[in-house]
Formats: C-alpha cells, structure tokens, sequence
C-alpha cells in the first residue's frame, strides 16, 4: 500500500500529535470544515440538474425552498461551526457582521469555544451556471479575549496570527488543500468512500513561474506602473522566459490552485475606480497568503505582506499580489520603483 494512502482526518490527527499541548479542538474544528465542504460538493455537482429540473428557488418534496448554492453554503458552513461547538465568532463573507458564540460547556474546566473561524463560502459562485470550478475559503485564528462570546477585536486578527487556513475547490474533482503552520497538503475527494485522500504532501510553489493571472479589462483603470510591469511580461526575452503565458480563470480559487501547483503569479491590483482591489483581506487574501508562504511563495498588496496588515473592518477589501516568490517580488520593484 502506498505509504501517502492517508485520509484527511488521519492527516490532521498525526498533525496534532505532533504537538504535545494540543487538546484536540482543532482537529475536530477542521474535520467539521471537511465535512462542511463534502456536502457542499453534493449540491455544487447537482445544481446543473438543479436548474434542468427547475428545482432552484423553488420548493423540493420536503417542501423546504431549494436555496441558491452560495445561501445553501454559507448557511452550512455555519450551522457546523455553531454545533462543532469550538467556535466563539464565525465570520462569513456573506454576512453583514460577525456571529458571537457562547461557550457551550460553560462549567467546562477548559473553555472549549476559544477559536474564530472567517470562510468566503462560496466564492465565485457566479460562475457555475458555466460550470466553471468555484470554491470555499477559511482561515482560522485563536481567541484573544479569555472567555464568553468573541468579539470584534478577536476577529480582526492580522494574518500573521492564523493558526490554520485552506481552500475546498469545486472542479473536475473536488481537492481540499490547507495548512495548520506545518507545510501545505493537498487532499482529492473519492465521493464513493465519502473521504478527502492525501494527493500532495507538502506542496511548495516553483520559485519562478512563467504565467501571470490578472484581468487586463481593467488595464486602462491601472497605474502608470502597473501597466509598465504588465508590459514586461509581454516582451520577447528568452533569458527570463518572457512573454509569460496568461491564465485567468476568474474564479480566485481555480485561478490560485493553478499557480500554487505549477507556479504564477495572481494579481487584484487596485485601479482608478477600486483603491483597494476587490478582494477581502480577511476572507481571500489572509488565508490564501498563508498557504502560499507556507508553500514557499510570497504575497503582498504590492508594498506590504498581508499577513503584516492590520485588519480596521472586517469587510475591507486589499490590492492582492500572490504566488511564486521571485515572480512577486518583481511586481513589487516595478511598483515602487
Ligand atoms: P473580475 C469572483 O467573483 C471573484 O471574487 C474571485 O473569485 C475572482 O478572482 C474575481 O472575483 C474576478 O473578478 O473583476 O476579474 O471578474
């Protein structure tokens, strides 16, 4: 038997015991996220039908409206964070404001809700009428107050201080990849065994790529500067294997696994109309900075590290520079040149 046959859940479990004082509440948290995505993959491969049975929007035979993917997701994701019982703030992208836990073992010695979990749960939905891959994000944190329900300051936490994070992409198969800090795992569902399968042990992002993913609609809404760097990718130069080849999917997450698998780099710049970009910090650019770190990549907002800022909202949104090390940091030259 190859010794990577390994399920998600063996995987995280020889992850926690490889830290004496772990109590086991991550594990649990992240096989609850795990279970949350499987189902999510369920509807995301039936909703096609869905629509062909014009089931969408309407009532299914328990009478219950058949709610639209993202709506179905994102009450998913919670319900399972609000019954795991780890959980003392979820934070979602489709929610105004946080949701304040309480500890559902009050009289427990230790206190049990004591993590913040953010997810984006389903981001670029918009793209599976198309059936384009699309995917849930999260990123969790440790508590910051001692006890009771969390609070907005335990939920504007800098990147730097995620404990775990990862991504459940929905494609030709549905792969889970994260990392609790120790290296980035890639796990590829078998939907007959129900199980996540280890498919990628440590992955690590090549450290110079020749692809760029960026929307050039948005060129002429660039900076002078941002328009020089795009331009650099494009000319005939052999010796630093230019011009790059340009892959954009426009669903974050198939756009990001790609680069994280065969290098590139990802780019939301901010332009004239968006000063900040388009994606969230706490909820695309926190947890998908994590990973690429810890596959050996960088990520900045094309001046700082993101997992450097300091969250003000929880919605805010950041310029996103992301992927191969080498690849990043030249961005940056052109940036602050
Ligand atoms: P644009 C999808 O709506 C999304 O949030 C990300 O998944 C994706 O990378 C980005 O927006 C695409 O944005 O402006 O290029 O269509």
């Amino acid at each position: 038997m190859d010794s990577k046959f390994k399920t998600l859940y063996r995987h995280i479990i020889e992850e926690e015991r490889k830290i004496p004082s772990a109590s086991g509440q991550l594990s649990d948290l992240l096989a609850d996220i795990a279970l949350a995505c499987k189902l999510i993959s369920l509807e995301v491969n039936r909703a096609g039908l869905a629509d062909i049975l014009g089931l969408a929007g309407k009532e299914n035979v328990q009478g219950e409206e058949v709610k639209k993917l993202d709506v179905y997701a994102n009450d998913l994701l919670t319900n399972t964070m609000k019954v795991g019982g780890h959980i003392c703030a979820i934070c979602s992208e489709e929610e105004e404001t946080f949701i304040p836990l309480d500890d559902k073992f009050k009289d427990s010695e230790t206190i049990s809700n004591k993590y913040i979990v953010h997810f984006d749960p389903l981001d670029g939905s918009s793209n599976i009428d198309a059936n384009i891959s699309i995917g849930t994000i999260f990123s969790i944190y440790k508590r910051i107050s001692k006890t009771g329900v969390g609070t907005l300051e335990d939920c504007l936490q800098k990147g730097s201080e995620q404990i775990a994070a990862g991504y459940c992409i929905y494609g030709s198969s549905t792969i889970l990849v994260y990392t609790a800090g120790n290296g980035v795992h890639g796990f590829t569902l078998d939907p007959t065994a129900g199980e996540f399968i280890l498919f990628h042990e440590n992955i690590k992002i090549p450290k110079k790529s020749k692809t760029y993913s960026v929307n050039e609609g948005n060129y002429c809404k660039w900076s002078g500067k941002m328009k020089k760097y795009i331009d650099s990718l494009k000319v005939d130069d052999k010796s630093t294997g230019k011009p790059y080849s340009s892959r954009y999917v426009g669903s974050l997450v198939a756009d990001f696994h790609r680069n994280l698998l065969y290098g590139g780099i990802f780019m939301y710049p901010s332009d004239n109309k968006n000063l900040n970009g388009k994606l969230r910090l706490m909820y695309e650019a926190n947890p998908l900075s994590f990973i690429v770190e810890q596959a050996g990549g960088r990520s900045s907002d094309g001046n700082s590290r993101i997992l450097d800022i300091k969250p003000e909202s929880l919605h805010q949104r950041v310029p996103l520079f992301i992927g191969s090390e080498k690849d990043v940091e030249e961005a940056e030259k052109f940036l602050n040149s």
